[in-house]
């Protein structure tokens, strides 16, 4: 069986990746929860993975880390995490390596805290390029596949890849075009997104942020 280690599940996007993915798919897998630093590469964290970051799949004696990574290898088993259609499966690979190698000004500027409900994100050029790329890549993606309710259809790792962007999208109240108001519900509903949520609700551990991004957006802990 596949051994998971993520790190504090209100703060590791992530994590929350390979986490979604496995539940969705209803692959058996135990999870081990580790205290993340905040501060990136970690020696508490070279253990159990290479890389000193979580997550990190243990399969046997195998690691695999990397979000993008775990995901590519769990769909070598089931390629159904793909779409079926190569050219959606294309652009399915195509925007979840944007997502996993861009976004610097959507992560820096609105790090993932589930805890919080924050009032808007006043938006810099930067973020705001972001946003309206994501918005572009979903829409575009929808349009692609001609059906929902998710990115290209059925579930995928393109879904999985963006889901810390729908909390992040989420606990900032950041305007969501009408056109996506369907998808971030469906997110938002689905019955893993909610466990992940029940269980960063229920954590007592904090990494220090929370105060100054109320200070900074205002709102409170949801
Ligand atoms: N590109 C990596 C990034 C992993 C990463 O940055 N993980 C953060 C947590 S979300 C981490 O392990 N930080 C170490 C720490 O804060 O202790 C991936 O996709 O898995």
């Amino acid at each position: 069986m596949f051994t998971l280690y993520i790190g504090n599940q209100n703060y590791s996007s992530w994590s929350l990746r390979p986490w979604i993915l496995l539940k969705h798919f209803a692959i058996p897998f135990s999870t081990v929860k580790v205290s993340l630093t905040g501060q990136g590469v970690s020696a508490r964290h070279q253990g159990y993975s290479a890389s000193g970051l979580v997550p990190c799949l243990h399969d046997g004696p195998l690691q695999v880390w990397d979000s993008l990574a775990i995901a590519e290898y769990l769909a070598e088993r089931h390629p159904e995490m793909w779409p079926e259609q190569v050219e959606l499966r294309a652009r399915a690979r195509s925007i979840s390596a944007e997502m996993h190698s861009g976004f610097t000004a959507l992560r820096s500027q609105l790090p993932m805290n589930i805890r919080l409900r924050l009032n808007g994100a006043p938006a810099d050029a930067a973020l705001t390029r972001d946003l309206e790329r994501i918005f572009t890549l979903w829409r575009e993606a929808q349009a692609m596949a001609e059906s929902g309710p998710y990115l290209f259809g059925p579930f995928s790792i393109a879904d999985a890849m963006f889901a810390p962007v729908v909390w992040r999208l989420h606990s900032y109240q950041v305007a969501i075009p009408e056109d996506l108001k369907p998808y971030m519900k469906t997110m938002l509903r689905h019955p893993a997104m909610q466990e992940w949520e029940q269980a960063a609700l229920a954590e007592t551990e904090r990494l220090g942020n929370d105060d100054e991004l109320i200070a900074r957006f205002g709102g409170m802990r949801g």
